[in-house]
């Protein structure tokens, strides 16, 4: 059995915003259910989210899945949304003989271009795919890697003349055949051909994650090195019921870690305990799958104000804040 962690809390330098969620089904003014896992970032002087919408047909907290559409919403202050009257990207607009479907995307700015990696469902496995934005109108699929690998952020400039990310494959023979899945790296001249594959953190790694770590939003430059959030999963077997399934027995925390400004496959630190773990009503009580904390957005603004956007119980998207300063601080303390 893993070793397993009853009590995790967030870090007391993280501020949820007292008007969470900042976004959720009523705020859509088409068919929507579950709204979260958004990407944003700062685009054409406006905070542009793209997030996920799974359009459930018996409302949310039952199961039955119709489809995964992607919108847009835009904001002045990254906290109120002007939502798009139609979805950005229908489900039908992606579906083929192999693509089932798209979801959690992610939005990195890259020498002023807006792009967007997603994670693809098809019939032979689930991908990471890299796309351009054109005028918050049309994606360009760049390139969608072979499966199984998902959780893909781009870093914001080019890494030694190479675009980069961080990304989460799913090895199954050497990792035991169960959940035991890791953060990688690759760099690609074009977003097309992508290589320099290396290992950035194995999930052993995190003091208070027993299953799975992953990619959450794209990395933000700091003085000290890339401030990036993963997602963490520990798993406990006593947990029972908790959401549409018959038993759910994860919990989705976030983590912080520092990579090296050269060489962002090496880690320079992390903090040793959750940065965000689910805590709220929104995050532990209702919704569609509990007990889920999974960011996507980071925005570090020019006072050293950091925005941290997450989606809570795979059914809204909310927000948190805190100090660049202490952030950093986390990552490079030893505790
Ligand atoms: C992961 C992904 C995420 C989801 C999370 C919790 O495996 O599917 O989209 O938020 O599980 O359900």
């Amino acid at each position: 059995m893993p070793k397993v962690f009853p009590e995790l809390k967030s870090s007391p330098v993280i501020k949820r915003y007292e008007g969470n969620p900042i976004l959720s089904m009523k705020d859509i003014p088409y068919e929507a259910t579950c709204i979260y896992n958004a990407g944003i970032t700062k685009w054409g002087g406006k905070y542009v989210m793209v997030f996920r919408n799974d359009v459930r047909t018996h409302g949310y907290g039952t199961m039955p899945l119709s489809r995964i559409d992607l919108g847009l919403a835009t904001s002045d202050d990254g906290i109120h949304w002007t939502v798009s009257d139609k979805p950005f990207i229908p489900q039908s607009a992606i579906e083929t003989d192999e693509i089932l479907r798209i979801y959690d995307p992610r939005l990195t700015v890259i020498d002023g271009v807006l792009h967007m990696c997603f994670a693809v469902d098809t019939k032979h496995g689930v991908h990471g795919g890299v796309g351009i934005i054109h005028d918050l109108e049309r994606l360009e699929i760049m390139s969608i890697s072979a499966p199984d690998n998902r959780n893909m952020v781009l870093f914001p400039e080019k890494i030694n003349g190479l675009y980069t990310r961080l990304e989460r494959p799913f090895p199954v023979y050497s990792r035991g055949g169960v959940d035991r899945f890791d953060i990688w790296y690759a760099q690609s001249p074009d977003l097309k051909f992508w290589g320099n594959n290396k290992l950035v953190m194995g999930v052993e790694h995190v003091p208070y994650a027993n299953d799975k770590i992953g990619p959450a939003a794209p990395p933000v430059k700091t003085e000290k090195g890339w401030l990036t959030t993963f997602h963490t999963v520990d798993i406990d077997h006593t947990r029972g019921k908790n959401g549409w399934e018959d038993t759910w027995k994860k919990r989705y925390c976030a983590g912080i870690m520092l990579l090296d400004l050269e060489d962002p496959s090496k880690v320079i630190g992390m903090s040793k305990l959750p940065l965000i773990a689910p805590e709220t009503d929104y995050e532990v009580d209702e919704g569609l799958r509990q007990n889920v904390i999974f960011p996507g957005g980071m925005i570090l603004e020019e006072d050293g104000e950091v925005k941290i956007y997450y989606g809570a119980s795979d059914t809204v998207e909310c927000l948190a804040t805190a100090n660049v300063n202490d952030l950093i601080a986390l990552c490079t303390e030893e505790k």
